[in-house]
């Protein structure tokens, strides 16, 4: 496989929902880079699996430009986000930074994961669940890790793959767990301006993209 992603069209299934589809979409927002994003319906979605590689949704698409070699074809959410973060200039500059973005995907990915499964429980009492299963413990990490952060983005000077993910958790948050008291929250959402001021075209989306639960 020879991935040229800035010469080549881009093609993302997903279904019509943030999910893990939404870093990718959010990448390649904040990066400039054109792509068609399909939001596959329930109606489309039995005929379509079976023409999915393992039969799931996101898949990214790249068709070389010109005749540069064949389309391929590529599934695995976080593997797709790293490898456009990478190609794409949002995956820091130096080990330090690598690592920075690396821990960062780590807790948004599994507290993220946590809050859906909260919210798919109608958890009444969200705060007491989120100490019970150690939610808070994600949170208290996140929350250090901004403290000793010297630029106003996650890692390094530049905008990167951790400060989206932390817009997606922050969201998430918001959509699923609203009412909760987050003592990183004002950091979070700082972090958010910051972002959304060094790219306008994520802050475009943000703004007109469908609203959905997840
Ligand atoms: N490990 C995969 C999981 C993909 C996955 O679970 N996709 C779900 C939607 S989030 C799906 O396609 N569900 C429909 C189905 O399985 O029929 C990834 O991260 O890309």
């Amino acid at each position: 496989m020879n991935f040229n992603i800035k010469n080549s069209n881009l093609k993302l299934l997903y279904f019509n929902i943030r999910g893990r589809g939404e870093l990718i979409r959010m990448i390649l927002y904040a990066a400039n880079k054109d792509f068609e994003d399909v939001r596959v319906t329930e109606n489309q979605w039995p005929s379509l699996k079976s023409q999915m590689p393992f039969g799931q949704l996101p898949v990214l698409e790249m068709t070389p430009q010109g005749d540069a070699g064949d389309k391929i074809t590529l599934t695995e959410s976080m593997a797709i986000a790293r490898l456009l973060a990478r190609e794409l200039d949002l995956y820091g500059n130096t080990v330090n930074e690598v690592y920075l973005i690396e821990r960062v995907n780590s807790l948004t990915s599994a507290l993220q994961e946590e809050i859906y499964r909260l919210h798919l429980k109608k958890a009444e009492d969200a705060e007491r669940h989120v100490k019970m299963d150690h939610l808070n413990e994600y949170f208290e990490a996140i929350e250090d890790m901004l403290k000793i952060t010297t630029t106003k983005f996650i890692a390094g000077s530049n905008v990167t793959m951790a400060d989206l993910q932390i817009i997606n958790l922050l969201d998430t948050l918001n959509k699923c767990l609203g009412n909760m008291q987050v003592d990183c929250k004002p950091r979070l959402e700082k972090i958010k301006t910051d972002v959304l001021n060094d790219r306008p075209s994520l802050g475009k989306y943000l703004r007109s993209r469908p609203n959905t639960d997840f």
